[in-house]
């Protein structure tokens, strides 16, 4: 017998059971590392946070108990702050609705995207009878070049990008980037959506003659036109409850986008219970700041909202892995921007982009953290897609800077975020920050934000070589925003002649 053989030869029949044996264990063996492989992915993605992010419309600085406020109470909103992070330096990234929603979707400087100025209604219901204006207004633009403006729809959104990563996402409230339809949210990255394509203020009511009047959207289908505004705080929040309880076993990404407290100010009937008769009676139709008395009781009524928000996330045993984010679309017009200076309309004051922003993550943020380094509302398009585990695109550029670890680490003190641009309307650069210092392009003025919150002392003159340093970076951005920059979407819109609509000069209208 040869060494070489074995010393209990085996038939070819028992090397095919061997090998078949084998085979099978192999088999059984990749099976089970794939059900595993399904389960752990599966654990991973019923573990990736939940978003909730609560935008109030023209809220400023000063108008939140945690940031000041002796006159409005907002514990459901402080209490974000005690049991997560605030934050004392975040901006906007405009002083109005459409710029900022622009950066929020795009993680983009507005002029990047092509969406600088507050978006006009362009959709006219097909019986309206008129009259009615296609309005030009300085901060304010409906049609360019014979086309409605919005969103472009190949920009890839912070809602496509979440889906794309599993989550459902829903949009409740003002959406304010396009009212045509490829412009609304069902077609740029929201599974659902519930509210209003542009500004509450924007209708018939409130501005005789100028606006058609104002549609409710369910998804694609108008529900109602001129919903009772009075309502639609409480409407979205129950809307907001029901999306959270129905999508309790997944991942998603909840827009809770408020029309109030812009004007016209509106709340509830239970809100207006501390008001007098006589208050109550002072309102007049197409007179929106007659209803500015209602400002507190609007933040409260956002209070309230969140306290249900929070008991809905409680009552679906979510709470600890949900980050609740609370902020505003720009400065108040109507409220109090606190130490700062300024008002909604003048990007380049803080009073106009800084905003409050608190934040709630019980498993990730440590309960009662102060951060004081400049974070902006274009950081959360990287940020939430690192959270969801989502792939931001390499192309095209954009200007947001992926804030997971310094929002969650609370050893972290400095923000990866060195620089922030102050651009307002079509590429016009305003102020630039960079750390603590502040450099405003029209006044020639630099500023010191930590010593001096408020921009009353001019340091230019004591710090000539920062100030220069501080204009050539606003410059070279600037540049960089021209030249790098895509347009917005463009649809043209005719008259019932066959020509392109043009706009026209609406007079009597000093703000929306
Ligand atoms: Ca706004």
């Amino acid at each position: 017998m040869s060494l070489l053989s074995p010393a209990f030869p085996m038939k070819d029949h028992d090397m095919n059971r061997t090998l078949k044996t084998r085979s099978r264990h192999i088999v059984l063996t990749l099976v089970l590392i794939m059900v595993w492989a399904g389960i752990a992915m599966a654990a991973d993605r019923n573990h990736r946070p939940s978003v909730v992010f609560i935008l109030a419309d023209d809220m400023g600085y000063g108008d939140l108990a945690c940031y000041g406020s002796d006159t409005i109470r907002t514990p459901h909103i402080d209490s974000l702050a005690a049991q997560g992070l605030k934050l004392t330096d975040f901006y906007m990234a405009g002083a109005s609705c459409t710029p900022s929603r622009a950066a929020l979707m795009t993680g983009c400087y507005a002029q990047r995207v092509g969406l600088a100025k507050v978006l006009l209604p362009t959709a006219f219901p097909k019986d309206w009878p008129g009259p009615f204006l296609w309005p030009e207004l300085n901060h304010g633009i409906s049609i360019v070049d014979g086309c409605a403006i919005g969103i472009n729809p190949k920009e890839i959104t912070l809602g496509e990008l979440l889906q794309a990563a599993g989550y459902r996402t829903g949009l409740i409230g003002k959406w304010h980037l396009g009212d045509l339809p490829d412009f609304m949210p069902n077609r740029n990255g929201f599974d659902s959506f519930f509210g209003l394509p542009t500004s509450n203020v924007v209708n018939p009511v409130d501005h005789p003659g100028l606006f058609p009047p104002l549609p409710l959207y369910r998804n694609e289908e108008i529900i109602e036109w001129m919903p009772e505004q009075d309502n639609l705080t409480r409407r979205y929040t129950e809307e907001a409850v029901t999306f959270i309880h129905e999508n309790r076993e997944r991942p998603f990404f909840l827009l809770l986008s408020h029309s109030m407290p812009h004007r016209s100010i509106h709340v509830s009937d239970r809100f207006k219970e501390r008001f007098s008769e006589e208050q109550l009676n002072s309102i007049k139709p197409g007179k929106p700041s007659s209803r500015d008395f209602l400002y507190p009781a609007a933040i409260e009524e956002l209070d309230w909202s969140t306290g249900e928000v929070l008991n809905a996330l409680d009552e679906c045993g979510i709470a600890a892995n949900t980050l609740v984010v609370f902020t505003s679309d720009n400065g108040p017009i109507v409220g109090s921007s606190g130490p700062l200076r300024g008002r909604k309309g003048q990007t380049h004051l803080e009073g106009g982009v800084r905003v409050p922003c608190v934040m709630r993550w019980p498993e990730r943020i440590d309960s009662g953290r102060v951060k004081k380094g400049i974070v902006t509302v274009m950081d959360f398009y990287p940020t939430l897609a690192a959270m969801a585990g989502a792939e931001v695109p390499p192309t095209p550029v954009r200007d947001g800077i992926n804030m997971l670890s310094y929002l969650t680490d609370s050893e972290e003190t400095d923000s990866p975020r060195q620089a922030f641009y102050y651009v307002h309307n079509e590429q016009h650069m305003g102020a630039v920050r960079r750390g603590v210092w502040k450099y405003a392009v029209g006044s020639e003025a630099l500023y010191n934000l930590e010593e001096d919150i408020g921009e009353s002392r001019n340091l230019a003159d004591v710090f000539p070589a920062r100030t220069v340093e501080l204009k050539r970076q606003a410059v070279e951005f600037l540049s960089d925003l021209q030249q790098n920059s895509r347009p917005c979407g463009m649809i043209p819109v005719m008259t019932d002649d066959g020509t392109p609509r043009k706009m026209l000069p609406a007079a009597g209208v000093d703000s929306l």
